[in-house]
């Protein structure tokens, strides 16, 4: 459901504004300290690292996207702006059924839409009147935002907000200085009012105003202000500046995936080309900045809950690839998971989370490397090789590969060999590893295994090697 500007150049950002706070620019190099490590041959002279605020958004791992609001009620994915505040009524919301379910699957955070495309704001903002405020929901004293945020931390879960930048239903929309200064407003509303914050997100998705104005947003003024009032908040969008889109919606990170890009090519969030979209999948082994990529996709054919998709939620098995395809290839993983118009999670879906859960424990609960006799060695400036002797047969058809990415993503091409104690034989292949890389393989009974580095950024520092028995169900 994304619309977006198709332009091959890049655009100017637009100068000026109330707060005027760090340009996006400096932000994203003065955050990239050089740490140590020996450059190989066209690597940058100081290579990207990322911050400790991306290091804890990786190890998140899974990050739980919550869609709700008008759309919930008028089984819309994009509203117009039009629809009464009198529709949104959910009858029992509890945000701590999200959390809950979110928590017992393993998820580590979860955003919010506080303010979707239509407008209408999920807490009782002062810019507009499209707001809970004018709902009967808590006869027009509740506040959603606040809810979520306390259910997370109750569950002690990180939170995050989604604050759409294209609105269609306030009337500044387009006379762009008027409207960046409301667009500002709202965010430093909850940027200040809901305590700390893991992630602000920022949608690409753009569509013209009244009469067709288009917006123009003052993107260094609304990073700057996240810096300035959450400065351990990463700030996502398609151009980062903290964390970058994967590129699609289908919560598959490309292969290789690079947590470094080259600034330049993503200039501002929702400006797309075929460039971009290879850029924002595959990052580059040279990108000049930190900005790992996030995989978004819904649990569901919409992002909304429509009554219609109850029959079509993901599939376990489905989930377990997404995991593999997100996590697995030094991604993060946004799984949206929308709550109906009662305000919860629908049955089937946190039956589903559960079940994702138990089969994901299933799956790593054995780590048969964990006994083996290891070997590190360096084989060459950019290669080096880890040897796994095992004191019995071990039958594995799964491998977690890690490297430590506070010392940068290094590796670029990689062989996992098994041998039977008479002959090596290719298990996997791969490019990049960084924080994780999963890999699944036909099942094999081995005695040794050997991790072969024959490409890296940098100089190759020892990875993680976790090999894994087939689970019971195939996972
Ligand atoms: C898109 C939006 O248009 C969708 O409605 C949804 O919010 C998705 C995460 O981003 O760009």
């Amino acid at each position: 459901m994304r619309r977006r500007a198709f332009l091959g150049t890049s655009l100017s950002l637009v100068a000026g504004g109330l707060i005027r706070a760090d340009p996006a620019s400096s932000i994203t190099h003065s955050r990239n300290p050089a740490r140590g490590g020996s450059h190989a041959i066209g690597s940058p002279a100081e290579p990207p690292r990322p911050t400790p605020a991306q290091l804890a958004w990786q190890r998140d791992e899974l990050a739980m996207f919550v869609h709700f609001g008008i759309n919930t009620f008028t089984d819309r994915e994009w509203g117009d702006g039009t629809d009464p505040p009198a529709v949104f009524a959910p009858a029992s919301l509890d945000a701590r059924q999200w959390a809950r379910a979110a928590r017992a699957a393993g998820f580590r955070a979860m955003i919010l839409t506080a303010k979707h495309h239509d407008g209408f704001c999920l807490w009782p903002s002062r810019t507009t009147a499209y707001t809970v405020a004018a709902s009967p929901w808590r006869n027009g004293s509740g506040d959603v935002v606040r809810e979520f945020v306390d259910a997370c931390r109750a569950e002690s879960l990180r939170p995050g907000l989604y604050l759409s930048p294209w609105d269609r239903n306030h009337p500044s929309f387009g006379d762009s200085a008027q409207y960046n200064d409301v667009y500002i407003g709202q965010l430093t509303e909850l940027l200040t009012s809901y305590g700390p914050l893991a992630e602000v997100w920022f949608d690409g998705a753009n569509g013209e105003g009244p009469d067709g104005r288009r917006q123009k947003y003052d993107w260094p003024r609304i990073f700057g202000t996240v810096r300035n009032l959450q400065p351990d908040a990463v700030i996502f969008s398609d151009a980062g500046p903290d964390v970058r889109w994967c590129g699609n919606e289908d919560g598959t990170a490309g292969e290789p995936c690079w947590s470094m890009v080259h600034p330049g090519i993503v200039p501002e969030p929702g400006v797309f080309s075929d460039e971009i979209r290879e850029h924002l999948q595959h990052g580059a082994p040279d990108g000049t900045v930190w900005r790992p990529a996030e995989a978004d996709t819904s649990i569901r054919r919409g992002w909304f809950h429509h009554v219609a998709d109850d029959d079509s939620v993901r599939s376990v098995d489905d989930l377990i690839n997404l995991y593999f395809t997100s996590v697995g290839r030094n991604s993060k993983l946004l799984l949206n998971v929308p709550p109906t118009r009662d305000g919860l999670l629908h049955e089937t879906d946190i039956a589903r989370l559960a079940a994702f859960r138990r089969r994901l424990d299933a799956r790593f609960e054995t780590d048969l490397a964990a006994g083996a006799k290891r070997a590190w060695r360096r084989t060459g400036s950019n290669a080096a090789e880890l040897i796994l002797e095992f004191d019995r047969p071990v039958r594995i058809d799964c491998a977690r590969i890690a490297e430590d990415i506070e010392a940068g993503q290094r590796v670029a091409e990689y062989a996992l060999l098994g041998s039977d104690g008479i002959a090596w034989e290719a298990l996997s292949r791969g490019t990049t590893i960084g924080h994780a890389k999963l890999d699944r393989f036909r099942a094999e009974t081995v005695t040794a295994v050997r991790l072969v580095i024959t490409d890296a950024v940098e100089e190759p520092l020892p990875v993680r090697l976790s090999l894994f028995p087939p689970a019971a169900t195939a996972g």
